[in-house]
């Protein structure tokens, strides 16, 4: 679909029921909230779809949309999502739209409103708000958590010149960047930070420093006090490390049972390390998951990756 036929299909329906995806992050939600509000102010019924993980973050930005207990839908939105399995728990029904920047979107919603080129969902719902009833603080501010989310405040490869644009516009219509940015990115909770020490004290090093294997236990997440929400993008802290051309984090996620993510510069290949256990994803970013603990799966992964090298 286009922009225009999209805004044609939002103006001719009401009741409108917009759901996030599981796990929700700040693109999903800050970009469900944006097009809520904005179809309320034309005067539309609109609420979101009550995840029940909205709790772990982000969730404040979604507090005052939630459809209340009883609400019938009469037209359903997906945004940021690009597959039905990725609808949130307890969702029952179908799309009737579906925007997302996704470029694996499955096309599964009656309608789709897809841009693969652009950052996050955000500046797509941007897009429409505009059109809708034009860009206010509110607003703004609700579509710039869904960019700055989705770009890693603007420092993922993902940015472009386009998007720094789409945020100057946001900043100029009242966004508040330099709070946001605070609160999203320079903020963390005392457990995060406790679980952080020890990860960057857990660190293994192989191949002459070029990898870096990290691991977090069960009984590190006990001793932080962390919970889900605190151990989001902790498969990125390894990487920091300068020098390192592939890292590796690796979660005990019960006993015997690891979920491991590699990231690689470009030199290894963490598809195909990855593909090795049954896993995969892209060259400079894969996952896998092991049968074994967390020791174990260090060395096999510090043995598929030595092959890389070769
Ligand atoms: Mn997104």
């Amino acid at each position: 679909m286009t922009v225009d036929e999209t805004l044609d299909l939002l103006r001719r329906h009401d009741g409108f029921h917009i759901i996030t995806h599981i796990r929700p992050d700040g693109d999903t939600i800050g970009s469900a909230a944006a097009l809520c509000y904005a179809l309320r102010r034309i005067g539309k019924t609109a609420y979101l779809y009550d995840n029940p993980q909205f709790g772990d973050s982000y969730g404040w930005a979604a507090e005052p949309y939630i459809a209340p207990a009883g609400f019938t839908p009469g037209f359903t939105v997906c945004v940021d999502m690009a597959d039905v399995s990725l609808m949130p728990e307890g969702f029952k029904g179908d799309a009737d739209l579906c925007i997302d920047h996704h470029p694996s979107n499955s096309f599964y919603a009656k309608n789709t409103l897809l841009f693969p080129e652009k950052a996050s969902c955000g500046e797509i719902i941007m897009a429409l708000v505009k059109a809708l009833c034009g860009l206010d603080a509110t607003a703004a501010d609700l579509l710039y958590i869904a960019v700055s989310t989705d770009t890693g405040c603007f420092v993922y490869g993902n940015t472009t010149g386009e998007t720094l644009q789409a945020a100057a516009e946001l900043c100029f219509a009242g966004a508040r960047n330099g709070y946001l940015n605070k609160l999203l990115f320079r903020t963390s909770s005392e457990a995060r930070l406790k679980l952080e020490a020890q990860i960057f004290s857990s660190f293994r090093y192989y191949h002459e420093g070029r990898t870096v294997i990290s691991v977090v236990t069960r009984a590190m997440l006990e001793k932080a006090g962390a919970a889900e929400k605190d151990i989001q993008d902790i498969a990125a802290l390894p990487g920091r490390l300068a020098g390192v051309f592939t890292s590796v984090m690796i979660r005990e996620t019960g006993k015997g049972h690891c979920k491991v993510s590699v990231r690689t510069n470009g030199v290894a290949d963490a598809n195909k390390i990855c593909a090795q256990f049954g896993g995969g994803g892209h060259k400079m970013a894969a996952g896998c998951v092991l049968e074994c603990g967390v020791g174990a799966a260090a060395e096999l992964l510090a043995a598929s990756i030595a092959r890389e090298y070769q």
